[in-house]
């Protein structure tokens, strides 16, 4: 695996000084009152954030996951819930960029590269979550429309994005290969927003459930061919799942940060505590499950822009890798803090509750599991 490149090293610096100047100041108030931060959506769009993965052509930078990551991870090093007014919008762009024609690419790419359009990816309903074949959200064919009925949740983003890429059965008599994938643009009658979460982290992303009613759509706004939606989900997810990787493992480096800070002030029996070895160990332990655990997710972004195969089970792993890195280092963040570490006063407790989503959505662990055995026993045939 190379270096990283020079623009890639600089977007790294850049998103770290808009981290410590911007997001880390915004964080506590925003984990408060579950506020949008719309205010640094315009200061991620100023740095050329939400076109880092988009090609020039559709007025992007031309980068692609890697660069999403290390935007992801610096800014998830000061609040993993902020980050997602990035990392969220790249989860419903991807149907585009991989299953849109040049059309749909032209008319939607360069409002969402510029920061102008966040997006959500709607994928997730009641019923079928790890089971997403069992989706009930159905797409009828009406002359030169299709009409959308059913309900999706646990959306990031919606109520926020303007555009939605949605994934419904256009033939419920096929299973997967009965689902297509489409664009549905906010506003569009019968398109409504329903209850809004209250999570016990990533606070500053908004969540909620998106409605269909008889919500028509014109047929153009089909993305790639009927029966392919399953697939483009899944294609979806192989490569925005080094995203939530990234947010992960930002978190558990702003924890690491953090502790490290701490443990050096903190006196306890006439000395720091970072003089006992105890601690040094425990330090010892962590940096060395983030650093591992870097390794894999830049791996991965690697593979995936690098177009080479296998890339569905090393981006399970380095999502797998990096959110149960990003609970264990969090929880003994915490643990160093001791007492304190429990109280609000303290910025850790909020780094143990926002990674805890990492190790659920976008599949949980358990599904990632799956992918990657899936994957282990084919190759060894
Ligand atoms: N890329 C391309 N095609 C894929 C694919 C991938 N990564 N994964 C599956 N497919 C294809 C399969 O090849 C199969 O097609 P064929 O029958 O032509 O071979 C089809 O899709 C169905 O796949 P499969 O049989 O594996 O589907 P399952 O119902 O067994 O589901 C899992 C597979 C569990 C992996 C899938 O449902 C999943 O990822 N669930 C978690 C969903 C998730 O992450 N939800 C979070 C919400 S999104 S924020």
């Amino acid at each position: 695996m190379p270096e990283f490149t020079e623009y890639q090293q600089e977007l790294r610096k850049l998103a770290r000084r808009i981290a410590e100047e911007k997001v880390r100041p915004r964080a506590a108030e925003c984990d408060r009152t579950g506020e949008f931060p719309w205010d640094l959506v315009k200061v991620f769009a100023q740095a050329g954030f939400y076109g880092c993965y988009i090609d020039q052509k559709y007025g992007g930078t031309g980068g692609g996951v890697t660069e999403l990551a290390l935007v992801t991870e610096e800014l998830s090093r000061a609040c993993g819930g902020i980050s997602l007014a990035v990392a969220a919008t790249a989860l419903g762009a991807f149907p585009i960029i991989l299953a849109g024609n040049e059309e749909q690419k032209q008319r939607w790419l360069p409002a969402i590269a510029k920061g102008d359009t966040l997006t959500a990816f709607c994928l997730t309903e009641p019923e079928a979550g790890s089971d997403a074949s069992a989706m009930k959200t159905v797409a009828k064919v009406d002359g030169d429309f299709y009409v959308l009925n059913g309900l999706k949740h646990f959306i990031t983003n919606a109520g926020v994005a303007k555009i939605y890429t949605v994934i419904a059965s256009t033939d419920p008599t096929k299973g997967v290969m009965g689902t297509s994938a489409f664009v549905v643009e906010e506003g569009t009658p019968g398109f409504s927003l329903g209850k809004e979460e209250d999570k016990l982290g990533i606070r500053a992303s908004q969540t909620r459930e998106v409605i269909f009613q008889d919500c028509r759509i014109p047929k153009a706004n089909l993305l790639g061919s009927p029966g392919r939606g399953f697939i483009a989900a899944m294609q979806t997810l192989d490569r925005s799942r080094p995203g939530v990787a990234a947010q992960a493992l930002g978190i558990a480096q702003g924890a690491l940060d953090l502790a490290v800070d701490y443990v050096k002030q903190r006196k306890q029996f006439g000395k720091t505590i970072a003089e006992f070895q105890g601690i040094q160990w425990m330090l010892a332990d962590l940096a060395t499950e983030v650093e591992s655990a870097r390794a894999l997710l830049y791996k991965s972004a690697y593979m995936i822009d690098s177009g080479l195969p296998g890339i569905s089970k090393i981006s399970a792993m380095a999502k797998l890798k990096c959110s149960d890195v990003a609970m264990r280092v969090t929880t003994d963040a915490v643990q160093l803090f001791g007492g304190y570490g429990y109280m609000k006063d303290y910025p850790i407790e909020k780094y143990m509750r926002d990674a805890k989503i990492t190790q659920i959505y976008e599949g949980t662990n358990q599904i990632q599991r799956l992918v990657i055995a899936r994957e282990v026993l084919k190759e060894s045939r």
